[in-house]
């Protein structure tokens, strides 16, 4: 049977510091629970933003990260989704297949574990990971900056076992929630047209997304025009710099665009691109979607005459996929070579140099950095 493992990880001692690799213990996992020795793991905006000390559920000293894939290395009683061995993403949205939100084809946000998950803990309310005899907060319910980690049951994915985890780890956040935006909560139409807002791992994906649901025109909008070509190569069609023009973004892109937009994808986690995404809109049917995640206290603002006029304000989280019935039909569009995973991965590292990753990533300069074990 499973014993503690000692391993190493990247431990957030405390908000606005730099992670410290350190060897941690790692329980050995209770009933329905999955230990999983972690392989790869992507560094995402939402990791950072909890490192910064603004996110008003962040809890110190934690293991970080949520963008992870790996193999089972040993399974708790009553676990039966997953054996030792399985190729696993690990999923901030679990799917415990039985609560009224996943019995409604209305969302995904499945809520069983919910509360401990929000809390830090496994869902009995203890956590796995201690570290020079301090307990350390779980974060996401994943917790993948670890070479092992403890989930829920429910919050492992099996995935087929060609697929590459370097590269698929990424199908854990960004690629599907930019592409699941586009499909489950928008259900953009062939022959539209859409805007995305941020052209980052999120935005970069609702491109790709928009680009496969057959929209007809797909604006790529950001401050940084180093991303403007990897948004062309993924499916953009015109890209704009809020930045070359004085008038606000809005007004820039409904004279474009001859009275705005079928779509608008927030991507970026600002409540003025919001508002802008939003304004951006068509009269009369425009939806917008906001995919950011905006500091923690601050309110959306418009005029409500936008909404009266027919625009639709809409928001996303993980792009509406119900975690374990939907991500291996996505897994195989990858391996098939639909969905592309590949050209977002600017730069990998070894766990030493996570910094680093996260440094890249405010620096404007990696799409996406992934950590390999
Ligand atoms: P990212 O930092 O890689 O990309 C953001 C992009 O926005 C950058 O290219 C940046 O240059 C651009 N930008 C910044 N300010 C801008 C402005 N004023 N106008 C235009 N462009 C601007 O981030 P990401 O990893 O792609 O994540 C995007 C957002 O989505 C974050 O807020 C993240 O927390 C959130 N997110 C939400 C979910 C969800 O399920 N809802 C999932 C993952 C990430
Ligand atoms: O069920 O109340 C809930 C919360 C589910 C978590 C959704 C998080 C989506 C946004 C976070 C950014 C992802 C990295
Ligand atoms: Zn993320
Ligand atoms: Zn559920």
């Amino acid at each position: 049977t499973a014993g503690t493992i000692t391993c190493r990880a990247a431990v957030a001692w405390g908000p606005n510091s730099d992670l410290v690799i350190e060897e941690i213990q790692v329980q050995a996992p209770k009933a329905n629970e999955v230990r999983v020795k972690v392989l790869a793991t992507g560094v995402c905006h939402t990791d950072a933003y909890t490192l910064s000390g603004t996110d008003p559920e962040g809890l110190f000293p934690t293991v970080l990260g949520h963008e992870g894939a790996g193999v089972v290395e040993s399974i708790g009683e009553r676990v039966t989704n997953v054996s030792v061995g399985d190729h696993v993403i690990m999923a901030y949205v679990p799917e415990c297949g039985q609560c009224n939100f996943c019995k409604s084809p209305k969302t995904n946000l499945c809520q069983k574990i919910r509360t401990t998950q929000g809390a830090g803990v496994m869902p009995d309310g203890t956590g796995r990971f201690t570290c020079k005899g301090k307990d350390l907060y779980h974060y996401m319910g994943t917790s993948t900056f670890a070479e092992y980690t403890v989930v829920a049951d429910i919050s492992v994915v099996r995935i087929r076992e060609d697929a590459p985890l370097d590269k698929v780890c990424l199908m854990a956040c960004g690629v599907t929630t930019g592409i699941g935006a586009v499909r489950n909560n928008c259900k953009v139409e062939p022959g539209s047209t859409v805007a995305v807002f941020g052209l980052g791992g999120v935005g970069l994906s609702a491109i790709q997304g928009a680009k496969m649901a057959g929209a007809k025109a797909i604006y790529g909008i950001d401050t940084n025009p180093e991303k403007f070509a990897m948004a062309e190569t993924l499916g953009a069609t015109v890209c704009v710099n809020p930045k070359d023009h004085s008038k606000p973004i809005q007004q820039v892109l409904v004279e474009l665009t001859g009275g705005g937009f079928d779509y608008t994808f927030e991507c970026i986690g600002k409540v003025e691109t919001m508002r802008a995404a939003l304004e951006s809109c068509h009269k009369g049917w425009g939806e917008s979607c906001i995919i950011g995640v905006a500091g923690s206290g601050q309110e959306i603002s418009t005029r409500p005459f936008q909404l009266v006029t027919g625009r639709v304000w809409r928001g996303s989280a993980f792009g509406g996929v119900k975690s374990r019935s939907q991500l291996p039909g996505m897994i195989d569009e990858y391996m098939c070579g639909d969905i592309k995973i590949d050209e977002m991965i600017s730069k990998t590292y070894p766990l030493k140099d996570i910094n680093q990753a996260f440094e890249d990533m405010h620096s404007g300069k990696n799409i996406r950095g992934v950590v390999l074990f």
